[in-house]
């Protein structure tokens, strides 16, 4: 069976509390326990984790490789400012689906630049928490092309 690794980044654990007009009102616990749902409608295993710490973050993509075969990453701000977390997703080679709540590209310009981005296999953002599952249904597309 297939297992993907959901990874939400700092500040995310705040999801539904606050700044709902930019972010909505599903909490990071929804949004998990719709990502399980997911994968267990569509036969496929779901691991969910959030740091707040940069290197947590480094970590748990290294330790995906050999646990997981995909992950879908939400870095938040760290998407913007960490070549750490470019760097442990070139050296892993697991394909990384980039996940954003809101449309960066939409909103001010020092969130317009991703280091994830070249070193993902695609990006979505813009669809709030709907986006969990897109990202999901993305990556399983590419595991089944690539396999
Ligand atoms: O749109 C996204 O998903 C972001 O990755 C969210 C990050 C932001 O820095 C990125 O530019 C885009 C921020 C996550 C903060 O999440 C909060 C949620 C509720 C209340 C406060 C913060």
């Amino acid at each position: 069976m297939l297992s993907v690794l959901i990874l939400n980044g700092p500040n995310l654990n705040l999801l539904g509390t606050r700044q709902p007009q930019i972010y909505g009102r599903t909490t990071l616990a929804d949004v998990e326990a719709m990502c399980a749902a997911h994968g267990q409608a569509n036969g496929f295993e779901v691991t969910c984790a959030q740091s707040n710490h940069e290197g947590a973050l480094v970590d748990a993509i290294h330790a995906a490789k050999g646990t997981h075969d995909g992950i879908v990453l939400n870095a938040g701000a760290y998407t913007h400012t960490s070549i750490a977390l470019h760097d442990a997703i070139a050296g892993t080679e697991l394909p990384v689906v980039e996940l954003h709540l809101s449309n960066i590209h939409a909103r001010e310009a020092f969130r317009h630049h991703s280091f994830i981005a070249p070193v993902a296999v695609g990006m979505i953002c813009g669809f709030g928490a709907a986006g969990y599952t897109l990202a999901l249904d993305a990556l399983l597309g590419h595991l089944e092309d690539t396999s």
